[in-house]
């Protein structure tokens, strides 16, 4: 049986998640975030039990984490939060929204998140902390690398690769075989055309880089 989890941050994201944990009959412990002014508040049901020093009352060995931190560009906050954790000895849950369509062969690693009306086709690998948001698509043979964020209904057809903490903008469309490097931005409603290096910024449609 899958251990108890406790979601990390009680905002927007967290509550997509909560969702989706409970649709998964998930037992969810509480939700731990600094803001003091929700101490003792419930999203779903479920308390905010305090800061993120109170998970020294949960051993790592007793509970699964859930980053509830989301992102609406670089995911560098969201990735600092894994890491931390990580580093303490903490292993995250993956959450699958039932909803979601992944092929029996693709691949998710600790902490990857898949949102409700997904879908993953065969081939693909979902990095660690990596968020696959509301309706987005990954066609097959992708690689997303970690902590990236797929935004809602992004898609992303066959071969392409995302590198490690890159933001894939709302609705944006990359076409077949595109490589897009770590640390990138694609606006909301990009069409990505030709390969993007480390660090760049695309937006537009064709997408042009306004950063790199
Ligand atoms: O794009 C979509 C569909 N959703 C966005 C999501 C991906 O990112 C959403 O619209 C938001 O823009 C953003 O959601 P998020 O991260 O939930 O943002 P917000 O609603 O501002 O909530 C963040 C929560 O995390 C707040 O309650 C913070 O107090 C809490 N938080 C911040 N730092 C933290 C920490 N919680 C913990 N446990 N630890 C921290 O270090």
């Amino acid at each position: 049986m899958s251990l108890p989890v406790i979601v990390l941050g009680a905002g927007g994201h967290a509550k997509v998640l909560i969702e989706a944990l409970l649709a998964s009959s998930a037992v969810i412990t509480g939700i731990v975030d600094p803001d003091q002014t929700l101490l003792g508040r419930k999203l779903f049901g479920v308390p905010v039990l305090g800061g993120d020093e109170v998970l020294s009352e949960f051993p790592s060995s007793e509970v699964l984490l859930v980053n509830g931190l989301g992102s609406i560009g670089l995911p560098i906050r969201r990735r600092k939060l894994f890491e931390k954790f990580i580093n303490l000895g903490y292993n995250f849950s993956t959450v699958v929204h039932p909803s979601a369509i992944v092929a029996s062969d693709v691949t998710l690693c600790d902490g990857s998140q898949i949102m409700a009306g997904v879908v993953i086709q065969p081939g693909t690998r979902i990095g660690s902390n990596v968020l696959i948001n509301t309706m987005a698509s990954v066609d097959h043979d992708c690689f997303i690398g970690d902590h990236t964020h797929v935004a809602p209904g992004v898609t992303l057809s066959g071969s392409i690769t995302v590198g490690a903490l890159s933001h894939i903008g709302t609705g944006a469309t990359v076409i077949q075989g595109i490589c897009i490097g770590e640390g990138s931005l694609v606006g909301a409603g990009a069409l990505v055309l030709r390969d993007l290096p480390s660090g760049a910024t695309a937006v537009g449609v064709p997408a042009r880089l306004i950063r790199k």
